[in-house]
């Protein structure tokens, strides 16, 4: 007998879209509300950090790290548009109906308005902004916990891709997702507050003999350790690679994910990255209809990263 799939890894429309209903209502958004804590810490080393989260792959809410970054002092919306109004931006571009392009100072002005009745709060998710401008990288200071991240060895010194801001509306939601290329997540709240609802990677949605989710049978699940957090500035959160995440803004907010690559993911990780670009160069417009909402932003970070390691896209043996 065939395995059934699993609706969690639909990367359709209606499939990521049936999935989100679970999280707003019914067992699993019930469940998700009650579900445990994400444990916090202050002030771990970056030896102890390793050996109590990172080598056992165990989620942390850690505190006190990023208490001396310049951001969290003096990043805001306000900030942004009077300081770097002019960069541009792709706002809500994890919605390919909604993804457009326009000024930072732009973004912040429709960001203070209210969404209409029934409009969707907008939402600038995995803004590249150390490569954009050098001075806001300064704001936010390497993390010593961050140290092992492979990229850097594997990339160039310059690597900053996965260096993402996001920045968006109370209201804003980014679906349940797992972090592409096996990285880990280390995200930085900066400003305004945040819920996560994570699952492990073993979290399996199995469907109903009618085809329906069976969100019940995943709320129930003990292997999928269904946990969340509220996350508030100068919170770090690490989840190990592969975590599924779901992220919903309390109010307007700005973060910034960090991403690491742990050498143990090394060869993995060049074979999906390998296999992402293989897929954008040989088979574009099916990619394009099968991962509508992920297309562009698989484009956006190939080009991101070209960029960052100086490759001339018109040369192919440089
Ligand atoms: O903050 C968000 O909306 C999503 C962040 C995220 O998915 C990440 O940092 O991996």
């Amino acid at each position: 007998m065939q395995a059934r799939p699993d609706l969690l890894k639909s990367f359709d429309k209606p499939g990521m879209a049936l999935v989100e209903s679970g999280f707003i209502a019914g067992p699993l958004a019930d469940a998700a509300r009650a579900a445990p804590e994400i444990r916090r810490r202050a002030r771990l080393t970056a030896t102890e950090f390793e050996a109590e989260h990172r080598t056992p792959r165990r989620p942390v809410v850690l505190q006190g790290m990023v208490d001396d970054w310049p951001a969290l002092k003096t990043w805001g919306f306000n900030y942004f548009a009077n300081h770097y109004g002019s960069q541009k931006v792709t706002v809500d571009a994890y919605n390919s109906a909604r993804a457009r392009e326009m000024s930072l100072a732009q973004f912040v002005q429709l960001l203070e308005q209210q969404p209409s009745e029934g409009g969707a709060p907008v939402y600038l998710q995995e803004w590249y902004y150390k490569a954009a401008d050098p001075l806001l990288a300064l704001d936010t200071p390497e993390l010593e916990v961050a140290q092992y991240d492979f990229r850097r060895e594997l990339y160039g010194e310059a690597i900053s891709t996965n260096h993402q801001l996001w920045a968006g509306q109370r209201g804003g939601v980014t679906i349940l997702h797992q972090d592409a290329y096996l990285v880990d997540v280390m995200h930085i709240q900066l400003v305004g507050e945040k819920r996560w609802i994570v699952m492990a990677p073993e979290a399996h949605l199995h469907s109903l003999d009618g085809g329906q989710p069976d969100f019940a049978r995943l709320a129930a699940d003990p292997a999928a350790q269904l946990m969340q957090c509220t996350l508030r500035p100068g919170d770090v959160l690490f989840l190990p690679s592969q975590w599924w995440h779901r992220v919903e803004l309390l109010s307007d907010s700005i973060g910034v994910g960090r991403k690491c690559l742990d050498p143990s993911n090394l060869r993995k990780h060049v074979r999906l990255r390998m296999g992402e670009l293989l897929c954008l160069a040989l088979n574009r417009e099916e990619v394009h209809h099968t991962h509508p909402e992920l297309f562009n932003v698989a484009l956006s970070r190939a080009r991101t990263l070209a960029r960052r390691m100086d490759v001339d896209l018109s040369k192919l043996r440089p």
